[in-house]
């Protein structure tokens, strides 16, 4: 069974109890992350650790670049719960391991069950051929300076957009999009299922081709999880403060 879990921010124990819940298998069963599997939360450090032993993959999310570009020296370091990462004394290499984590995948599947794109924040309008936007942007090993490019920055940050892929910080709900930008899955004409992260006020949602994974388990909501394969949800609750 493939499990794709959405943003788990630090909760290691929420994706602990989320794991024991599906009675994921070892070396059996494949996991995936839709990005953000650290900042905000309290251990990030062994979020990573736990989805390397199980042989997890995941996208980049914001999170993910932000607490890279910090570790590389590029940015000056703006968030706290991110310090026992930094700390850590695999620090290195978890680091190595995150900067080239691919930013859109293909999950295929020869079981008849329907295949997906995975990405952290969304699909740009325009984005026609998602192979070679893929090919663009999962590059191993990723330069520094692809971690600013236009692209990889929409695919891991974006929610509301413009029709050309402007794009701010917005936060809020679907429905209070910023004048002249609309939810980026609105433009998105593709046929294949779009899997994604990073809209935690959105929450878990679906349409015929977007299913979002996002339910703000670090804000006392819950951990999500899509098996592609039997194409379920499974939820436990969220951080408690
Ligand atoms: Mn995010």
């Amino acid at each position: 069974m493939r499990w794709i879990v959405g943003d788990i921010h630090g909760c290691l124990e929420q994706l602990d109890r989320l794991l024991e819940t599906v009675g994921f298998r070892p070396g059996e069963d494949e996991l995936w992350s839709a990005g953000d599997m650290i900042g905000r939360g309290p251990d990030p450090a062994g979020v990573l650790r736990r989805i390397r032993e199980l042989g997890g993959r995941a996208v980049l999310g914001n999170h993910e670049i932000g607490a890279f570009m910090t570790w590389a020296g590029l940015r000056e370091k703006r968030s706290l719960p991110l310090d026992p990462l930094y700390a850590a004394t695999d620090a290195d290499d978890l680091f190595r391991w995150i900067r080239d984590l691919p930013v859109l995948v293909h999950l295929t599947t020869e079981r008849g069950v329907r295949d997906a794109w995975l990405v952290h924040g969304g699909i740009r309008p325009g984005w026609c051929d998602l192979t070679a936007v893929a090919a663009r942007l999962n590059l191993v090993p990723r330069p520094l300076d692809a971690f600013r490019s236009d692209e990889l920055m929409f695919a891991a940050f974006a929610r509301c957009c413009t029709p050309e892929g402007g794009y701010d910080r917005f936060t809020g709900d679907p429905g209070d999009c910023p004048k002249g930008t609309r939810p980026w899955d609105d433009y998105y004409e593709g046929r294949s299922l779009v899997v994604h992260g990073h809209w935690g006020r959105r929450g878990h949602y679906r349409t015929e081709t977007v299913l979002g994974l996002d339910s703000g388990c670090v804000y006392g909501g819950r951990l999500t999880a899509w098996c592609q394969d039997s194409d379920r949800i499974v939820q436990v609750p969220g951080l408690i403060d």
